[in-house]
């Protein structure tokens, strides 16, 4: 691998690296953990895959052994067929009934949780038309779902009644069970299978139950039934930072972020940097400046609480306002222009990891990846080989 191969392919020299092979390992970890049991590998894609690149890593994890893909639109799921995927979709977000004939037309399940939805829905079937649904039931975490006996019954025996939609999953998801306190996981669990005796006593029995996230996963093999929704730590990040310590085997970051000095400059004591003027060299000063800012989601909050980025795995904080497209960072030493500076990701034994960044940012890791906008290209490796690059058209 040779950093920065890529930045032929396009025209800026910012980009962010996804080794593919870490998520396609994090996917295996998984399907380790339960290699004593029937368990369906659900890759969470959504948010353009929580920003690495939706179509590149759902490839990978199929390859890894992921069988399912799961996405809160369903604009999403179609920019997978689009892209040549053919595995199972869910959407896991509300999708307007009158839309259902694309969710047909391109075999792609979606989530019920509304008696009236169900009704609409059918004035949009044909007839020979099959709609795959899984039943949201919020057991705790009071987004979507059903929460109501009375409710359930209700959808079910419509949901019976239909010749046009098939229930294929049960499904809820969890509030705390990234947390060490686990008394309302444990609630949520308890709701969850009380819910589950409801429709079991109608004689209903579907494919998939399924209710773990990567926390859940991870720390509770035995609480997952026959489906587990994979997302953060496919990615090979901890669902938090206080289980971090517990999870069962080594997760792999795989994003990367880095970019080339475009300007490196000596400037004596007492000038100003950017906007407001805020910062002021107090000596001699080489300043860098590096071609990424707020416009790519790097936000003008990492320059606060220590920010920094690593050139030749020596830091280098940031000085002054971060601005739309560029900022600055006070270097070492004189470097030259082309230097590749790291702003997530290891450079020469030094790293400066996503957990690094979201508590710089007072945030969770899942928000820093998601917020790098197309504007930055994605390039893809596998076995540190550079295989695909993906860039705003
Ligand atoms: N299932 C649903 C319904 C989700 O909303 C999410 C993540 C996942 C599975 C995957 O969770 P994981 O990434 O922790 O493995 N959803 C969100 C969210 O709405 N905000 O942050 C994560």
């Amino acid at each position: 691998m040779v950093v920065g191969e890529a930045t032929q392919s396009f025209f800026r020299d910012t980009w962010v690296e996804v080794d593919l092979s870490a998520i396609e390992d994090n996917i295996r970890g998984v399907k380790e953990l339960y290699q004593d049991k029937e368990m369906t590998i659900m890759a969470i894609v959504k948010a353009d895959g929580y920003g690495h690149g939706a179509l590149e890593v759902s490839r990978a994890a199929l390859d890894a052994g992921a069988t399912f893909l799961g996405v809160a639109l369903l604009d999403e799921a179609l920019k997978l067929r689009k892209g040549g995927i053919d595995a199972p979709i869910l959407v896991l977000g509300r999708t307007r009934p009158t839309d259902v004939q694309l969710a047909v037309m391109h075999n792609i399940s979606l989530t019920v949780y509304q008696l009236d939805w169900v009704e609409e829905a059918q004035k949009h079937l044909q007839p020979t038309d099959t709609l795959k649904v899984h039943m949201k039931l919020d057991s705790g975490m009071g987004r979507i779902g059903l929460r109501e006996k009375k409710e359930i019954d209700e959808i079910i025996e419509a949901l019976s009644a239909s010749n046009t939609i098939k229930l294929e999953a049960i499904f809820t998801h969890f509030a705390t069970a990234d947390e060490q306190d686990l008394r309302y996981f444990q609630e949520q669990y308890q709701r969850f299978l009380t819910m589950l005796e409801w429709i079991q006593a109608k004689g209903i029995t579907v494919p998939y139950i399924h209710c773990g996230n990567s926390a859940t996963a991870l720390r509770f093999p035995d609480k997952t039934f026959n489906m587990i929704r994979f997302g953060i730590s496919m990615y090979g990040l901890t669902p938090s930072l206080e289980i971090k310590a517990e999870l069962p085997f080594q997760l792999k970051q795989a994003f990367s972020l880095r970019c080339r000095l475009t300007h490196v400059k000596k400037l004596p004591a007492g000038e100003a940097i950017s906007y407001g003027a805020t910062y002021r060299t107090t000596e001699d000063e080489w300043i860098g400046t590096l071609p990424i800012g707020y416009a790519d989601g790097w936000l003008r909050y990492h320059a606060s609480n220590g920010g920094y980025v690593l050139v030749e795995g020596e830091e280098a904080p940031f000085v002054g306002r971060i601005c739309m497209d560029q900022c600055m960072v006070r270097l070492p030493k004189k470097f030259d222009v082309d230097t590749v500076v790291t702003l997530i990701g290891k450079d020469k034994g030094n790293e400066i990891s996503m957990d690094d960044v979201a508590v710089r940012l007072n945030t969770i890791n899942y928000e820093i990846p998601c917020v790098i906008g197309p504007r930055v290209p994605r390039t893809y490796y596998r076995q540190k080989e550079l295989v695909s690059v993906k860039n705003i058209k």
